[in-house]
């Protein structure tokens, strides 16, 4: 299906296959005979709930692999509460404020959980067996973080997000605080500088310009389950509730409300190329990068798209899987970035209220992801024409193979 929805960028046939035949920054599969049970079990849980971005956590060097694996397990955990509307409030609350203590013990798990991804509170036994374990500098930054997000979690479990500043604060709290904690973590395990950890500024730039690319790319499926995240102080500018955007009459308001949020993660990118740019370690920088990458294609498909309102605004796997294998340098992280700015930028209605924020913005990121090196494409993913060709050849083969053979029969 992947391979269905590529065939008309032969670029993306020739990624998606190569990805499948082993390329990429991904490692092969550890040893798990050599784990403990509950390591076996932690993999296993970590490979259910993130897909694709388990095996990039997977590829980090040394022992930073283990503890960034058991910070992405136990952020899940309390990421399922938070999001668990069958939870009443009085028992979530308290479960949120004491979360980081549930690391220390070695009985509590929850089993009347609805997500889908339940699995990691029912057997949070074994997450938080593998948590005692980590090493002291490790442990230290993910209680801090888990403390610091369940109280934040809290405060909006119980209050809207209003002004733009709230907005930044709740993604503060269930990205930025991530980021930090990543940050910390790098630097704890000496394969980073000090500074990577000690800049908390640009780690939760990192992580806001993840977050609000998530809020706003999730419009439609966060409000069908009665959930806000964009900021009523921008919203109000174009309805008069935020559930109006569903509406087609509503799709020009919606359209320059959609582009004034996206200007506005776009105001993360300097910090992003930043950060990004004190990295050493390429098992890190991968890490960090992909995920980068994506969201600044994510906000280029979304920018001024109707599917918004409609139905789930998807990069295509194809044009996934080009920029994870891509996005393994400084030089090719600004291509990307350049590349996805300028098809935002020339996708700027006239008439939008945030047009002239927006190409301010836009050109300022053009500027500093200008390199000698920045090209519009990215050759190294083109694959020679006569292997274009066959390879359409064999989709379409694959698509109407049997409508084909009936026709010459017939
Ligand atoms: C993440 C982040 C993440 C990775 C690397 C560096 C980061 C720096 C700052 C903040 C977050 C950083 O990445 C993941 C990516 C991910 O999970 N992708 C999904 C795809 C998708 O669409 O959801 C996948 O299945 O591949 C991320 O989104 N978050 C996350 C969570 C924990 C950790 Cl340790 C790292 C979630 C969030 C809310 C953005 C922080």
């Amino acid at each position: 299906m992947d391979l269905l929805k590529s065939i008309t960028h032969p670029d993306e046939v020739y990624a998606l296959l190569k990805f499948k035949f082993g390329a990429g920054p991904t490692k092969p599969k550890q040893d798990h005979a050599s784990m403990t049970k509950t390591a076996r079990k932690c993999y296993n849980y970590l490979n259910q709930t993130s897909r694709s971005f388990a095996a990039v956590i997977q590829a980090l060097d040394g022992d930073l692999r283990h503890a960034v694996c058991i910070f992405y397990l136990v952020l899940r955990a309390l990421d399922t509460v938070e999001d668990d509307m069958t939870i009443p409030l009085k028992e979530k609350i308290p479960m949120l404020q004491t979360f980081h203590e549930k690391l220390e013990d070695p009985t509590w798990n929850y089993t009347k959980s609805k997500e889908k991804d339940r699995i990691v509170l029912e057997d949070f036994q074994a997450i938080a067996q593998e948590f005692r374990s980590l090493a002291e500098c490790y442990r230290v930054v993910i209680a801090d973080i888990c403390k610091k997000m369940g109280h934040g979690m809290c405060e909006f479990a119980q209050r809207d997000v209003l002004t733009n500043k709230d907005w930044d604060l709740y993604c503060h709290y269930v990205a930025g605080l991530v980021g930090i904690g990543l940050s910390r973590l790098f630097s704890a395990s000496e394969l980073e500088d000090a500074i990577v950890g000690e800049d908390t500024e640009l780690a939760n730039s990192m992580g806001l310009f993840l977050q609000k690319t998530n809020i706003i790319r999730d419009y439609l499926e966060d409000s069908l389950e009665g959930r806000e995240f964009w900021p009523k102080e921008t919203w109000s500018k174009y309805a008069s509730k935020l559930s109006d955007f569903q509406r087609s009459q509503n799709l020009t308001s919606g359209l320059h409300c959609l582009n004034e949020l996206i200007t506005n993660a776009l105001h993360h990118v300097p910090d992003v190329l930043k950060y990004m740019s004190r990295l050493h370690n390429q098992s890190v920088f991968n890490f960090c990068a992909i995920p980068q990458v994506m969201a600044i294609a994510t906000l280029a498909e979304c920018y001024n798209n109707p599917k918004v309102f409609r139905s789930v605004v998807k990069i295509r796997k194809g044009q996934a899987v080009i920029m994870m294998l891509e996005a393994t340098s400084m030089d090719s992280i600004r291509t990307i970035i350049s590349n996805h700015s300028r098809q935002i930028g020339k996708s700027t209605p006239s008439n939008d209220p945030s047009a002239e924020l927006t190409r301010k913005i836009v050109s300022t990121n053009l500027e500093l992801s200008h390199t000698a090196s920045a090209q519009l494409t990215t050759p190294s993913y083109y694959p020679p024409l006569y292997m274009s060709l066959g390879i359409m050849l064999v989709l379409i083969l694959y698509s109407y193979g049997s409508q084909i053979l009936h026709y010459i029969h017939s």
